[in-house]
């Protein structure tokens, strides 16, 4: 650890006494008194890819009646470019019916989640995550995160080769201890100390988590310069030469404090693919051995690059490399989220992406999407892709399953996006209400309600094609990447929300405070003008993030420094 100055954490502590992240969780797992784990096992469940929570729904009533709070466990897969195979997918869903809340959850990093699972439970779903070749390793804690990555690798080779680089980054940051084995999988402990050592991490990982992801342009499909380290891989003849190397991009603030905000990850310099794991081991060691493991609010990779500045970040990186990054090659992003509907590859096989409202795959009155989506996979050949606008792709489809495939659909009244409003296949909202512990306002039980009162607007301005990146989450934290919304909208207090507006369409610019603390009617009242004005003023393929720009809506936001204080209007329209 280099230039600590703020006192360590109690999370330090935590881990560095964790004996590699065992602690104490098989004693707390075995403790059937309460629904919950001791407090510092909490901490430590995040490694293994689980949060201890509680449904807020019933918090207040249980309180009266003295009751613990209700405690369930999320549970979070580590699954790089969000990849399974139909295999996968039946072992899912069987666990999600018998442990879980009868629903699969795509997360906006391309993976799955478990919500509701009893303690009791845990280790059985965990188990049976693990049987089906896939695993919650690091899917949450102070550890490299699920690594995203570019949508569909089925369109060109290339996209594959870049889906295996994400893959070896992925692999390269699994942690070594051995401890999740034997929680979860009961390998036996080798008596006394545990031998191993975490070559990389050492005993206290991460002072925060770390985030990568991998986008092809034109297509920037993963919000690259969100992630602590973002690679653009860059294509000159056809062939993958190296990738773009982004730093420091990040989303979570906390409402009213300035020390705290979003930033886009900036683009510091080029590498070749056989350079790639170094310079990434480099830049999470650097942030390993910098990063203020003093105040968590503070220990994002993000403010560790400000904090000490872009050029002695280069000058460190070269260091620790014995070379400098190559200048970065040109490259462009036209196109974000993803392209809803059938898409036929060079092979003649089929892809279909389907459109899931904040990715929750349940079963309701208007649409069996857990019991669809399992019929499919009994029948699939190809395999299902889960991407970081929450959607699915049912991908590598073969010609005579097409047909198959929609009539399953059909029969279990499963929309394809034909069915559905630009706005909606773009939308992305948090989870917050009734899991999420730190939600201020709910986010995906308000997103339906939003959508149908936007949808009109919308289309009485004829913008019902037009695609506008919505965004909504309950609380600042920024799960859903709400800083990236050309709309967004931000929990503030139940019920109300900060409506922040004008990011870049393709993810190339953080949008800004609009207005503060309004109810959904207020909401509606706001954005009902704007949209007409979008409607009659706009420029021919002007996004709406820009027009508002233009138009003097909002300010631009140049840097996430200046997130909090860009003065509202600084462009004369
Ligand atoms: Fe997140 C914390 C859900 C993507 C920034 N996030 C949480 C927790 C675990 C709440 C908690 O700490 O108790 C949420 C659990 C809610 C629940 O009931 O499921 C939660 N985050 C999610 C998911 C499931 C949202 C979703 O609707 O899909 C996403 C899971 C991603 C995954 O599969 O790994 C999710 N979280 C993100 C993203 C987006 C991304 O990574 O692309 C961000 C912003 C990017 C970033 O990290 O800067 C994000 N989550 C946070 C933060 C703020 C971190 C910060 O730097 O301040 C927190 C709070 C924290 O860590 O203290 C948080
Ligand atoms: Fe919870 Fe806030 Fe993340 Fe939403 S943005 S899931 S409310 S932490």
């Amino acid at each position: 650890m280099t230039g600590q100055t703020n006192p360590l954490s109690e999370d330090e502590a935590i881990k560095e006494r964790s004996r590699f992240l065992r602690g104490t969780i098989v004693e707390s797992l075995a403790d059937a008194a309460t629904g919950a784990v001791a407090a510092d096992d909490a901490k430590l469940l995040k490694f293994h890819g689980t949060y201890q929570q509680d449904d807020r729904d019933l918090r207040n009533e249980r309180h009266k009646q003295k009751l613990e709070p209700l405690h369930s466990f999320l549970i979070r897969l580590r699954m790089t470019g969000g990849i399974c195979s139909p295999e996968q997918w039946l072992q899912l869903d069987k666990l999600a019916r018998k442990y879980a809340n009868a629903s699969l959850r795509i997360t906006t990093r391309q993976t799955f989640q478990f919500h509701g699972v009893f303690k009791r439970n845990l280790k059985a779903t965990i188990a049976g995550i693990n049987h089906a070749l896939l695993n919650t390793i690091g899917a949450c804690g102070d550890i490299n995160r699920n690594v995203v990555c570019h949508n569909n690798p089925y369109l060109s080779p290339i996209h594959e080769e870049v889906y295996e680089w994400a893959k070896h980054l992925s692999d390269f940051f699994l942690p070594k201890t051995r401890a999740y084995y034997e929680v979860w999988l009961d390998e036996k402990p080798v008596a006394g100390i545990p031998p191993e050592e975490e070559p990389f991490y050492g005993k206290t990982f991460l002072p925060r988590k770390f985030k990568i992801g991998v986008a092809m342009p034109p297509y920037n499909d993963i919000d690259v310069f969100a992630q602590d380290l973002g690679l653009i891989a860059i294509v000159e003849k056809d062939k993958l030469v190296g990738f773009n190397v982004a730093v420091g991009g990040g989303m979570g603030t906390t409402h009213g404090d300035k020390a705290t905000y979003p930033r886009l990850g900036e683009v510091i310099g080029f590498c070749l693919p056989e350079q790639l794991l170094a310079v990434a081991e480099q830049i999470v060691g650097i942030q390993r051995d910098f990063g203020d493991r003093g105040i968590r609010k503070h220990a994002r990779f993000k403010y560790t690059l400000d904090d000490r500045g872009t050029e002695w970040f280069k000058d460190e990186l070269a260091a620790r490399l014995g070379f400098e990054l190559a200048s970065p090659r040109p490259y462009a992003f036209t196109e974000s989220g993803d392209r809803a509907g059938w898409v036929k590859d060079k092979q003649g096989r089929w892809h279909l992406t389907l459109c899931i409202l904040s990715g929750r795959i349940k079963d309701t009155e208007e649409t069996a999407w857990l019991t669809g989506l399992r019929k499919i996979a009994k029948i699939h050949d190809g395999d299902f892709r889960l991407t970081a606008s929450q959607n699915l792709i049912i991908a590598n489809v073969g010609k005579s399953n097409k047909p198959k495939i929609q009539a399953l659909l059909k029969e279990h009244r499963i929309p394809v996006p034909d069915d559905w409003s630009a706005l909606r296949l773009h939308a992305i909202s948090c989870v917050a209400f009734p899991t999420c512990g730190l939600a201020m306002a709910e986010s995906e039980r308000f997103l339906p309600g939003l959508l149908d009162r936007l949808e009109p607007l919308l289309k009485k301005a004829g913008l019902d094609q037009q695609t506008i990146q919505l965004r909504v989450t309950g609380c600042p934290n920024g799960c859903a990447r709400p800083y990236l919304g050309e709309i967004a909208l931000v929990g503030k207090s139940p019920g109300r929300y900060n409506l922040y507006l004008g990011a870049g369409f393709v993810g190339e610019r953080l949008n800004k405070l609009y207005k503060e603390s309004l109810t959904e009617d207020e909401i509606i009242a706001e954005l009902a003008p704007l949209i007409g004005r979008y409607g009659i003023e706009r420029l021919k393929d002007e996004p709406f993030g820009d027009f508002l720009i233009r138009a003097n809506i909002v300010a631009e936001v140049r840097v996430g420094r200046e997130f909090h204080d860009a003065p509202q209007q600084t462009i004369v329209g």
